[in-house]
Protein backbone atom coordinates (compact mmCIF):
# COMPACT_ATOMS: atom_id res chain seq x y z
CA UNK A 1 0.00 0.00 0.00
CA UNK A 2 2.72 2.47 1.11
CA UNK A 3 4.71 1.99 -2.40
CA UNK A 4 1.42 3.61 -4.38
CA UNK A 5 0.51 6.20 -1.66
CA UNK A 6 4.33 7.57 -2.67
CA UNK A 7 3.87 7.15 -6.23
CA UNK A 8 0.72 8.62 -6.06
CA UNK A 9 1.26 11.64 -3.40
CA UNK A 10 2.12 14.62 -5.35
CA UNK A 11 -1.19 14.00 -7.16
CA UNK A 12 -2.93 13.56 -4.10
CA UNK A 13 -1.78 16.31 -1.83
CA UNK A 14 -2.25 18.40 -4.85
CA UNK A 15 -6.25 17.48 -5.18
CA UNK A 16 -6.20 18.18 -1.05
CA UNK A 17 -4.76 21.69 -1.91
CA UNK A 18 -7.33 22.43 -4.33
CA UNK A 19 -10.23 20.51 -2.17
CA UNK A 20 -9.02 23.10 0.63
CA UNK A 21 -8.75 25.94 -1.84
CA UNK A 22 -12.46 25.41 -2.53
CA UNK A 23 -13.75 24.75 1.12
CA UNK A 24 -11.82 28.31 2.01
CA UNK A 25 -13.44 30.46 -0.52
CA UNK A 26 -16.99 29.14 -0.25
CA UNK A 27 -17.09 30.58 3.39
CA UNK A 28 -15.16 33.79 2.07
CA UNK A 29 -17.95 34.21 -0.30
CA UNK A 30 -20.81 32.86 2.05
CA UNK A 31 -19.43 35.53 4.28
CA UNK A 32 -19.39 38.47 2.00
CA UNK A 33 -22.99 37.29 1.00
CA UNK A 34 -24.52 37.10 4.87
CA UNK A 35 -23.27 40.28 5.67
CA UNK A 36 -24.30 42.08 2.90
CA UNK A 37 -27.43 40.81 2.67
CA UNK A 38 -28.28 41.06 6.18
CA UNK A 39 -27.52 45.14 5.25
CA UNK A 40 -29.29 45.10 2.19
CA UNK A 41 -32.61 43.91 4.78
CA UNK A 42 -32.44 46.21 7.70
CA UNK A 43 -32.16 48.79 4.44
CA UNK A 44 -35.43 47.82 3.36
CA UNK A 45 -34.56 48.35 -0.08
CA UNK A 46 -37.11 46.79 -3.04
CA UNK A 47 -35.31 45.62 -6.18
CA UNK A 48 -36.52 44.72 -9.48
CA UNK A 49 -34.89 41.03 -10.00
CA UNK A 50 -32.40 42.60 -12.27
CA UNK A 51 -30.77 44.40 -9.86
CA UNK A 52 -30.95 41.58 -7.67
CA UNK A 53 -29.37 38.99 -9.71
CA UNK A 54 -26.70 41.66 -11.12
CA UNK A 55 -26.52 42.54 -6.96
CA UNK A 56 -26.00 38.82 -6.04
CA UNK A 57 -23.03 38.56 -8.75
CA UNK A 58 -21.13 41.50 -7.23
CA UNK A 59 -21.59 39.85 -4.00
CA UNK A 60 -19.97 37.01 -5.43
CA UNK A 61 -16.77 38.78 -7.33
CA UNK A 62 -16.36 40.54 -3.74
CA UNK A 63 -15.93 36.72 -2.39
CA UNK A 64 -13.57 36.04 -4.59
CA UNK A 65 -11.44 38.67 -4.23
CA UNK A 66 -12.11 37.87 0.21
CA UNK A 67 -10.51 34.60 -1.03
CA UNK A 68 -7.22 35.77 -2.85
CA UNK A 69 -6.76 37.80 0.17
CA UNK A 70 -6.86 34.68 2.45
CA UNK A 71 -5.15 32.13 0.00
CA UNK A 72 -2.51 35.13 -0.13
CA UNK A 73 -2.30 35.60 4.16
CA UNK A 74 -2.67 31.58 4.34
CA UNK A 75 0.94 31.56 1.61
CA UNK A 76 3.03 33.79 3.47
CA UNK A 77 2.51 31.31 6.30
CA UNK A 78 3.54 28.34 4.31
CA UNK A 79 6.36 29.40 2.38
CA UNK A 80 9.70 32.10 2.10
CA UNK A 81 9.33 32.48 -1.35
CA UNK A 82 6.58 32.98 -4.32
CA UNK A 83 6.08 30.28 -7.23
CA UNK A 84 3.89 29.61 -9.99
CA UNK A 85 3.97 25.60 -8.22
CA UNK A 86 1.83 27.10 -5.16
CA UNK A 87 -1.64 27.10 -4.16
CA UNK A 88 -2.20 31.01 -4.91
CA UNK A 89 -0.95 30.02 -8.62
CA UNK A 90 -3.97 27.30 -9.04
CA UNK A 91 -6.86 29.09 -11.00
CA UNK A 92 -10.38 28.19 -9.77
CA UNK A 93 -12.31 26.67 -13.32
CA UNK A 94 -15.80 27.07 -13.96
CA UNK A 95 -17.11 26.26 -10.51
CA UNK A 96 -21.11 25.93 -10.22
CA UNK A 97 -23.09 28.28 -7.80
CA UNK A 98 -26.73 28.85 -7.14
CA UNK A 99 -27.85 30.33 -10.73
CA UNK A 100 -24.95 30.24 -12.63
CA UNK A 101 -20.93 29.78 -12.43
CA UNK A 102 -17.90 31.58 -11.25
CA UNK A 103 -14.16 31.74 -12.01
CA UNK A 104 -10.91 33.01 -11.22
CA UNK A 105 -7.31 33.65 -10.94
CA UNK A 106 -4.34 35.42 -9.25
CA UNK A 107 -1.27 36.77 -11.32
CA UNK A 108 1.86 38.02 -9.83
CA UNK A 109 2.05 41.33 -10.50
CA UNK A 110 5.70 41.27 -9.76
CA UNK A 111 6.40 38.85 -12.76
CA UNK A 112 5.55 41.88 -15.44
CA UNK A 113 7.41 44.59 -16.08
CA UNK A 114 6.69 47.96 -13.45
CA UNK A 115 5.85 50.53 -16.16
CA UNK A 116 6.15 53.36 -13.61
CA UNK A 117 9.70 52.50 -12.75
CA UNK A 118 11.11 53.34 -16.02
CA UNK A 119 12.61 56.54 -14.87
CA UNK A 120 15.63 54.45 -13.19
CA UNK A 121 18.42 53.54 -15.60
CA UNK A 122 18.53 49.77 -15.56
CA UNK A 123 14.48 49.65 -15.56
CA UNK A 124 14.55 52.02 -18.79
CA UNK A 125 17.19 49.76 -20.50
CA UNK A 126 15.21 46.52 -19.85
CA UNK A 127 12.20 47.81 -21.27
CA UNK A 128 13.86 49.68 -23.92
CA UNK A 129 14.85 45.29 -24.85
CA UNK A 130 11.48 43.91 -23.94
CA UNK A 131 10.02 46.61 -27.14
CA UNK A 132 13.13 45.25 -29.23
CA UNK A 133 12.51 41.58 -28.39
CA UNK A 134 8.49 42.31 -29.55
CA UNK A 135 9.35 44.33 -32.37
CA UNK A 136 7.22 47.41 -30.33
CA UNK A 137 9.30 50.70 -31.97
CA UNK A 138 10.49 52.52 -28.74
CA UNK A 139 10.19 55.94 -30.50
CA UNK A 140 7.52 56.58 -27.20
CA UNK A 141 9.42 55.99 -23.99
CA UNK A 142 10.98 59.66 -24.27
CA UNK A 143 7.33 60.47 -24.38
CA UNK A 144 6.50 57.98 -21.22
CA UNK A 145 9.50 59.41 -18.84
CA UNK A 146 7.77 62.80 -19.47
CA UNK A 147 4.44 61.39 -18.90
CA UNK A 148 6.03 59.88 -15.31
CA UNK A 149 8.44 62.85 -14.28
CA UNK A 150 6.91 65.76 -12.17
CA UNK A 151 8.26 68.62 -14.72
CA UNK A 152 7.46 69.93 -17.83
CA UNK A 153 10.30 69.94 -19.39
CA UNK A 154 10.13 67.98 -22.51
CA UNK A 155 13.34 65.30 -22.24
CA UNK A 156 14.15 65.28 -26.42
CA UNK A 157 12.33 65.96 -29.98
CA UNK A 158 10.14 62.39 -28.48
CA UNK A 159 9.21 63.59 -25.39
CA UNK A 160 5.84 65.35 -24.88
CA UNK A 161 4.43 67.63 -21.93
CA UNK A 162 1.40 69.79 -21.70
CA UNK A 163 2.76 71.65 -24.93
CA UNK A 164 2.21 68.19 -26.90
CA UNK A 165 -1.22 67.22 -25.61
CA UNK A 166 -3.15 70.73 -24.94
CA UNK A 167 -2.75 71.41 -28.63
CA UNK A 168 -4.46 68.14 -29.54
CA UNK A 169 -8.02 68.38 -30.95
CA UNK A 170 -9.25 66.69 -27.75
CA UNK A 171 -6.57 68.10 -25.50
CA UNK A 172 -5.83 67.31 -21.79
CA UNK A 173 -2.85 67.26 -19.78
CA UNK A 174 0.66 64.95 -19.16
CA UNK A 175 0.08 63.10 -15.86
CA UNK A 176 3.36 63.95 -14.37
CA UNK A 177 3.31 60.84 -11.58
CA UNK A 178 2.59 57.53 -12.06
CA UNK A 179 0.06 55.82 -13.88
CA UNK A 180 -2.60 54.10 -11.96
CA UNK A 181 -3.95 51.87 -14.63
CA UNK A 182 -2.07 50.61 -17.55
CA UNK A 183 -4.10 52.23 -20.05
CA UNK A 184 -3.18 55.04 -19.48
CA UNK A 185 -0.11 54.27 -21.65
CA UNK A 186 -2.63 54.84 -24.75
CA UNK A 187 -2.67 58.47 -24.01
CA UNK A 188 1.01 59.27 -24.09
CA UNK A 189 2.60 60.42 -27.48
CA UNK A 190 3.76 57.60 -29.97
CA UNK A 191 1.49 55.11 -28.47
CA UNK A 192 -0.75 53.22 -30.42
CA UNK A 193 -3.13 50.24 -30.43
CA UNK A 194 -0.93 47.94 -32.11
CA UNK A 195 1.80 48.48 -29.61
CA UNK A 196 -0.45 48.68 -27.01
CA UNK A 197 -1.37 44.86 -28.17
CA UNK A 198 1.61 43.59 -28.25
CA UNK A 199 3.40 44.96 -24.92
CA UNK A 200 -0.09 44.64 -22.58
CA UNK A 201 0.22 41.13 -21.00
CA UNK A 202 4.32 41.53 -19.99
CA UNK A 203 3.56 45.09 -18.69
CA UNK A 204 1.67 46.37 -15.70
CA UNK A 205 1.53 49.74 -13.13
CA UNK A 206 2.40 49.27 -9.55
CA UNK A 207 2.31 52.36 -7.10
CA UNK A 208 5.72 52.01 -6.22
CA UNK A 209 8.96 50.96 -8.12
CA UNK A 210 9.50 47.28 -7.34
CA UNK A 211 11.44 43.77 -8.02
CA UNK A 212 10.92 41.37 -10.73
CA UNK A 213 10.47 37.91 -9.24
CA UNK A 214 12.34 35.58 -10.92
CA UNK A 215 10.14 32.48 -10.03
CA UNK A 216 7.06 33.62 -11.49
CA UNK A 217 8.32 35.87 -14.91
CA UNK A 218 7.77 34.89 -18.25
CA UNK A 219 11.07 33.75 -20.54
CA UNK A 220 9.90 36.82 -22.24
CA UNK A 221 11.06 39.44 -19.51
CA UNK A 222 13.95 36.97 -18.38
CA UNK A 223 15.50 37.92 -22.02
CA UNK A 224 15.63 41.36 -20.69
CA UNK A 225 17.82 40.50 -17.91
CA UNK A 226 19.77 37.69 -19.20
CA UNK A 227 20.97 36.75 -22.91
CA UNK A 228 17.88 34.62 -24.27
CA UNK A 229 20.65 31.10 -24.42
CA UNK A 230 20.07 31.23 -20.97
CA UNK A 231 16.40 30.96 -21.16
CA UNK A 232 15.30 27.29 -21.70
CA UNK A 233 17.71 26.03 -18.99
CA UNK A 234 16.49 28.56 -16.77
CA UNK A 235 12.54 28.07 -17.20
CA UNK A 236 13.99 24.24 -16.93
CA UNK A 237 15.59 24.67 -13.59
CA UNK A 238 12.48 26.89 -12.15
CA UNK A 239 10.27 24.33 -13.03
CA UNK A 240 12.11 21.31 -11.33
CA UNK A 241 12.73 23.77 -8.27
CA UNK A 242 11.71 27.37 -7.61
CA UNK A 243 14.80 29.36 -6.63
CA UNK A 244 15.23 29.75 -3.32
CA UNK A 245 17.20 32.79 -3.56
CA UNK A 246 19.44 34.69 -5.89
CA UNK A 247 22.06 32.95 -4.68
CA UNK A 248 20.49 29.54 -5.05
CA UNK A 249 20.18 31.14 -9.12
CA UNK A 250 23.95 32.00 -9.12
CA UNK A 251 24.81 28.28 -8.15
CA UNK A 252 22.34 26.67 -10.16
CA UNK A 253 22.85 28.86 -13.38
CA UNK A 254 26.80 29.87 -13.04
CA UNK A 255 26.09 33.68 -13.26
CA UNK A 256 24.73 36.28 -11.51
CA UNK A 257 22.06 38.88 -11.95
CA UNK A 258 21.74 42.29 -11.23
CA UNK A 259 21.49 42.79 -7.35
CA UNK A 260 19.17 45.56 -8.17
CA UNK A 261 15.33 45.66 -9.28
CA UNK A 262 15.70 41.32 -8.75
CA UNK A 263 13.77 38.89 -5.95
CA UNK A 264 12.27 35.72 -5.22
CA UNK A 265 8.77 36.74 -3.28
CA UNK A 266 6.19 39.06 -4.36
CA UNK A 267 3.98 41.93 -2.45
CA UNK A 268 1.69 42.75 -5.30
CA UNK A 269 -0.89 40.49 -7.00
CA UNK A 270 -3.71 40.88 -9.35
CA UNK A 271 -6.72 38.78 -8.64
CA UNK A 272 -8.90 38.56 -11.32
CA UNK A 273 -12.21 36.85 -11.42
CA UNK A 274 -15.87 36.33 -13.34
CA UNK A 275 -19.05 35.55 -12.19
CA UNK A 276 -22.02 34.57 -14.29
CA UNK A 277 -25.50 34.58 -13.13
CA UNK A 278 -28.60 34.55 -15.88
CA UNK A 279 -27.58 36.35 -18.29
CA UNK A 280 -25.32 38.90 -16.36
CA UNK A 281 -21.29 38.21 -16.28
CA UNK A 282 -19.70 40.70 -13.53
CA UNK A 283 -15.54 40.69 -14.04
CA UNK A 284 -13.43 41.68 -11.02
CA UNK A 285 -9.85 43.10 -11.01
CA UNK A 286 -8.16 43.75 -8.34
CA UNK A 287 -4.69 44.82 -6.98
CA UNK A 288 -3.47 43.61 -3.59
CA UNK A 289 -0.53 44.27 -1.66
CA UNK A 290 0.61 42.39 0.83
CA UNK A 291 2.80 43.44 3.84
CA UNK A 292 5.86 41.37 5.32
CA UNK A 293 3.72 40.07 7.75
CA UNK A 294 1.25 38.80 5.59
CA UNK A 295 -1.76 41.58 6.11
CA UNK A 296 -3.51 42.50 2.45
CA UNK A 297 -4.57 45.98 1.43
CA UNK A 298 -6.89 46.50 -2.16
CA UNK A 299 -4.35 48.90 -4.25
CA UNK A 300 -7.16 49.31 -6.69
CA UNK A 301 -10.04 47.69 -7.92
CA UNK A 302 -12.01 47.51 -11.56
CA UNK A 303 -15.55 46.11 -10.74
CA UNK A 304 -18.03 46.15 -14.04
CA UNK A 305 -20.48 44.19 -16.01
CA UNK A 306 -19.58 42.82 -19.21
CA UNK A 307 -22.12 43.73 -22.18
CA1 LIG B 1 4.78 31.93 -1.34
CA1 LIG C 1 6.52 65.50 -16.91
Amino acid sequence: MLPIMLKQSGNYFRQQGIALLMAMMVVAIATVTAVSLVHEQSLSIRKTSHIQTTDVAMLYSLGLEDYARLILQKDLKDSKTDSLDEDWAIGIPALPIDGGFLSGSIQDAQSLMNINSILEKENEVRFRALCNNLDVNPDFIPALKDWLDKDLDTLDADGAEDDYYTGLEQPYRTGNRFMSDISELMLVKGMDSEKYGKLKQFITVLPVATALNINTIPSEIYQTIKDSQDADKFIDEREKDPFSSLEDYKKRMSHELPKKGMSVTSEYFQASGQVTQGEKTIFVNTLIHRDKKGATTIISRKLGEFS
